[in-house]
């Protein structure tokens, strides 16, 4: 034993049989010097546990027991509530490596700054070790990490997220391998907070903050940055895409992918319930996955997906037994509440939950609508899949599920239609590539501003967005059998402010359209952005839509696209010369139709 290790007490049963693990963490332990270390092994056990302590030092308080068994309420830092994308970086050794699309250090300078941040910062503390894998642990397409982190909070939702604990470790000791994501809650000071990652060495560091993205690393950090770089060298993708399982009267069901922007309605499509006619008639959705996606060609040619999560952070306000009622159902037990706000009788509360009322909202003050709403925007539910309704056993699937369809989609009050298709792979590439949407509030910064957000991965593409579009652009070799790709914009406005489209429920009318489209029977019209149904090619039975919102949800809109193509070339140029000039070629070409 060397001194490192001697300083630092670890409990008899903990350590691994993988050196290069048990030096990692020796090495951690030497730099932030906990009073304790503990090795998580995920049992229910150790769960109660810490959250016993948790509850003692007021990091989780008690939901009502009746209504909400073994459910939590926890209030972060006012401060701490989203992601901080001007504060995360990819440190790669090459500056264009990382790309305009990310903030970026030099690696050893990135090191330096954070490395002083952690500088004893967990004295007095016990120090979590934490062995998951994202998948199902028996599936090839699941990559297996390690983060160390301070904080309880952090080691709970892990638990709830990830495959967390013995079985993960013991497929990172058969691997040798894993991904390291150091984490500490730090002072929560947002001046002295770092999301770093350092996709050269499958490493990441997060200092300062213990929200969700930034925080519980396996999540945005390790399965979308680390993934994307690793992916693009292995000949795969990993997105953030909700994956979802939909099955017609005749028993046949198609698998969908899509990507959009965080708080713009991953969740809420992928849980979907259909209108009552379709219940009727037998239609189904079923759920895979929420947020991020991992896919890879098959031995068929199709590509096949894994969600590498195992339960949901999902967005609270909004979620209503009209809008989302398996989410609803999900959290009726066994859930974390972030931020949101409580009632008398201690219930959950967030605004759009369509009954009950608070009273206190989510910084633990006296609920007043003239300062500030019951809960966060950005308040959260952290929730295992398997609560799910409408969960779907092919999530447990270590194959994956074939996708027929990839759908890109922004929030647009404006111009974008309600749907269209790609004529073939490379104009789907451009068309998420140049993806807009309207900010929320998942990220700290100003909301409602258009900005890009390429395939929804603005914030989480661990290399150069030219890269990227060109990995994507590989997988067309002639040997793939892609999926079509499609947009949405479920958000466009009328001239009175208000929603055109219902959405939620509704959309499944759009996805049957895709369907027909994948089976060659929906009809469309060409346009220069591609293929759009007339209102009559979808099925709007119990639909009630105005004049207004025909023409906008159907139309398109030459002038305002003219001018969104000099937009979207304009962008692509930020790239410079890496931009692959497919790309270039596809958005002049229908610059100039
Ligand atoms: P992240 O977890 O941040 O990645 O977000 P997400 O994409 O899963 O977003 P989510 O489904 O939680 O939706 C966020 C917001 O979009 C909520 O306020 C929803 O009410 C709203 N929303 C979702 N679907 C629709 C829709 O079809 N129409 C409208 N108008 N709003 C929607
Ligand atoms: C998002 O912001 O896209 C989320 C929540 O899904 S977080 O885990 O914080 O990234
Ligand atoms: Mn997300």
């Amino acid at each position: 034993m060397n001194a490192i290790s001697e300083a630092v007490p670890v409990a008899a049963t903990a350590g691994s049989k993988l050196q290069a693990l048990n030096a990692w963490v020796a090495e951690v332990a030497a730099l932030t010097r906990p009073d304790q270390v503990h090795w998580c092994d995920g049992s229910d056990a150790e769960n109660a546990e810490l959250v016993r302590r948790m509850e003692a030092d007021g990091t989780l308080i008690r939901l009502n027991e009746q209504t909400h068994p073994g459910s939590w309420l926890h209030r972060s830092n006012p401060d701490d509530v989203a992601r901080v994308e001007h504060l995360t970086f990819v440190c790669t050794s090459e500056r264009d490596d990382a790309g305009p699309n990310n903030h970026w250090l030099a690696p050893a300078e990135a090191h330096a700054k954070i490395d002083a941040l952690f500088d004893g910062c967990m004295e007095g503390r016990t120090m979590y070790v934490i062995p998951y894998c994202m998948g199902p642990i028996d599936s090839p397409l699941s990559r297996c990490g390690v983060e160390i982190t301070d904080s309880p909070y952090v080691v709970a939702n892990m638990r709830i997220m990830t495959r967390m604990g013995a079985p993960a470790l013991a497929r990172i000791e058969r691997e040798g391998s894993f991904v390291k994501g150091l984490h500490s809650t730090g002072e929560l000071d947002p001046d002295r907070r770092f999301i770093m990652h350092f996709p050269e060495e499958l490493t990441i560091k997060s200092y300062g903050s213990g929200y969700g993205g930034n925080a519980l690393l396996g999540k945005k950090c390790h399965a979308l940055r680390i993934a994307s770089y690793q992916a693009r060298s292995e000949g795969w993708l990993a997105e953030h895409m909700l994956i979802l399982g939909i099955t017609n009267p005749q028993g046949e069901t198609h698998h969908i992918a899509a990507a959009f922007p965080s708080a713009c309605g991953k969740t809420n499509l992928a849980m979907l319930i259909p209108p009552e006619g379709y219940v009727r008639d037998g239609w189904k959705i079923t759920t895979v996955g929420d947020d991020i996606c991992w896919m890879r060609p098959g031995k068929d040619g199709r590509l096949y997906a894994i969600n590498p999560e195992a339960g949901f952070f999902g967005v609270a306000p909004g979620t209503s037994k009209k809008s989302n009622p398996n989410a609803l159902a999900s959290i009726q037990a066994e859930t974390i509440f972030t931020n949101v706000g409580v009632t008398a009788d201690n219930q959950p509360w967030w605004e759009g939950l369509g009954e009950g009322e608070p009273v206190t909202d989510w910084r633990g003050e006296p609920y007043d609508a003239a300062k500030r709403p019951a809960a966060h925007p950005n308040s959260r539910f952290t929730v295992s899949a398997r609560r799910c309704p409408s969960y779907s056993p092919e999530a447990e699937n270590p194959e994956g599920v074939p996708i027929s369809a990839i759908v890109f989609g922004g929030r647009r009050a404006s111009l974008v239609p309600l749907v269209f298709e790609a004529r073939d792979w490379t104009h789907g590439v451009l068309v998420g590539a140049a993806m807009g949407s309207e900010t929320t509030a998942a990220a700290t910064g100003a909301v409602g501003v258009m900005r890009r957000d390429p395939m929804a991965m603005k914030p989480f593409c661990g290399y150069n967005f030219a890269d990227y579009f060109n990995h994507w652009l590989s997988f067309d070799d002639g040997r793939n059998n892609l999926p079509k790709i499609f947009h949405v914009n479920w958000f466009r406005k009328g001239d009175d402010g208000s929603f055109l489209w219902p959405g939620f429920g509704d959309n499944l009318r759009v996805l049957e359209w895709m369907i027909g489209r994948v089976k060659g029977e929906a009809g469309a019209v060409e346009t220069p952005i591609g293929h759009l149904p007339t209102a009559g090619d979808l099925n709007l039975d119990g639909v009630e839509l105005g004049d207004e919102a025909r023409e906008k949800l159907f139309g398109f809109e030459r002038d305002g696209w003219r001018a969104e193509f000099d937009s979207i070339g304009e962008y692509l140029d930020t790239y410079g010369a890496r931009m692959p000039p497919a790309l270039k070629d596809e958005q002049q070409r229908i610059a100039a139709a």
